[in-house]
């Protein structure tokens, strides 16, 4: 099953991930976090509607005052926004930002039946290559441990070490299996030994981060594999792994310049893999889709799902539908395996921002029993997504300039939709405005 970020109220262009081609180029751009959360929810929908239970995370607390405060600036809520507003630009749309949202980069998951003490791990990422990013550490942290019950989820805490070793969670991580609930391969895919090595690209996942978290994770050498990035890659757009490959059972695709010495690294990966089922490699060569359009469709930036007749639904953006070579792709595969369900949904508004559907959802495999140990108000069902589209509809704002964010009316009206959400959700007060 998945779990999607609700979109925060807040949501907005302001350009703060260098690397990230979208969020460069909308820097500015006026959002719209009603449309957003709305195209959100109806994706979530469709998964549901497929028949997959579908998880949903609350947004984190935007403006992040304590990280105003931290930074030096002191008063009340609103004396904070405007002497930041005036003397940072930058820590005030950083304090802003709606990230949250990208549930892939929330945490690594590995599902108990690859752990030695057979428990689901989950490891919050540390995000420490972006300021705004590393501002959701701490708030997923509790809210994981609200939503996982102890006695069959281990949330650890994020890596934190006197090294830099950044850490993306599930954006980066792949997992191979004959079928979902079997052992399966665990990939661990990342830039480099630190973050710090290549002085003018940012490498967001380093390989120490990937190592500890194997290791948190109880995980057996054996079904553990660490692929490298290409760095080229890397410079042309591709921030997350998750924009050139992805993976969902026996079913591996990944563009042929996504990885270092590809060649090499797939062949070690193969003679990793012990499935009794056919494990389908799919490559994509530069003749039939190049980088740079792969990069900016986010083919497979897309959610690959098997239904339950064992047929399986490709989820994409729209934004596939304007490349001819994808579309060329996307036949081919559907005659070569048991791909046969192509979806396009309207994500523009995350799209925007670098966000495509993978980017959306955080993975987990559980069986019957620890899903049975999920806190279920976390749980779609209709009469939620009710309520969530009527709050959505009535309280979000349908457009947020970047100099909307010094609006100190904006505080206020942010804290009063989490605090309806927390209502609705039952939580008790979460929020630190709330206690
Ligand atoms: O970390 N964008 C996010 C997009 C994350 C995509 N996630 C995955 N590929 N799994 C990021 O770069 C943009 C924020 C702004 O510019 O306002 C941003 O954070």
């Amino acid at each position: 099953m998945n779990f999607d970020g609700l979109i925060g109220p807040t949501h907005n262009y302001s350009g703060l991930s260098d690397g990230n081609i979208a969020s460069l180029k909308n820097s500015k751009q006026p959002s719209n976090p009603k449309k957003a959360a709305l195209q959100g929810l109806k994706k979530m929908k469709l998964l549901m509607e497929l028949g997959f239970p579908q998880g949903i995370f609350l947004p984190h607390e935007r403006p992040h005052l304590g990280f105003l405060r931290d930074k030096g600036f002191k008063g009340n809520d609103k004396n904070i926004i405007a002497s930041a507003a005036k003397k940072s630009r930058l820590l005030l749309n950083q304090a802003y930002s709606a990230s949250s949202m990208w549930a892939a980069n929330a945490a690594t998951f590995s599902p108990s039946v690859d752990s030695f003490d057979s428990i689901a791990h989950i490891t919050p990422a540390n995000l420490l290559s972006m300021q705004h990013r590393s501002l959701e550490t701490k708030f997923t942290y509790e809210q994981l441990n609200i939503i996982f019950h102890k006695s069959h989820f281990k949330v650890h805490n994020a890596i934190k070490t006197n090294e830099f070793l950044g850490d993306e969670g599930a954006a980066n991580h792949l997992r191979l299996s004959s079928n979902h609930l079997k052992k399966g391969l665990q990939i661990f895919v990342y830039g480099n030994s630190t973050n710090q090595d290549n002085s003018n690209i940012i490498v967001r996942q380093s390989k120490g981060a990937s190592e500890l978290i194997a290791k948190m994770h109880m995980l057996d050498n054996e079904n553990t594999f660490f692929l490298k990035q290409n760095i080229n890659s890397i410079k042309k757009g591709s921030f997350h792994n998750d924009i050139v490959s992805l993976a969902t059972e026996n079913i591996f695709i990944y563009h042929e310049d996504a990885f270092e010495d590809s060649k090499q690294q797939i062949s070690d990966l193969k003679t990793k893999l012990q499935s009794e089922k056919e494990i389908f490699f799919i490559e994509i060569s530069n003749q039939e889709i190049p980088l740079e359009i792969l990069i900016k469709s986010y083919l497979l930036n897309s959610q690959l799902v098997t239904k339950k007749d064992g047929e399986m639904a490709l989820i994409m953006p729209e934004e596939v539908n304007e490349y001819s070579e994808c579309k060329r792709w996307l036949e081919k595969l559907k005659g070569e395996t048991p791909i046969k369900d192509l979806r396009y949904i309207d994500i523009k508004q995350s799209m925007m921002n670098g966000g495509g559907p993978a980017c959306l959802r955080f993975k987990i495999v559980v069986t019957e029993d620890e899903f049975n140990n999920i806190n279920s108000n976390f749980i779609l069902n209709d009469n939620l997504i009710l309520k969530l589209e009527d709050l959505i509809q009535s309280l979000y704002r349908d457009s947020i300039e970047i100099d909307d964010l010094e609006d100190p009316g904006l505080i206020s009206e942010s804290f009063e939709i989490l605090d309806n959400l927390t209502q609705i959700f039952n939580t008790g007060s979460i929020y630190s405005f709330q206690k």
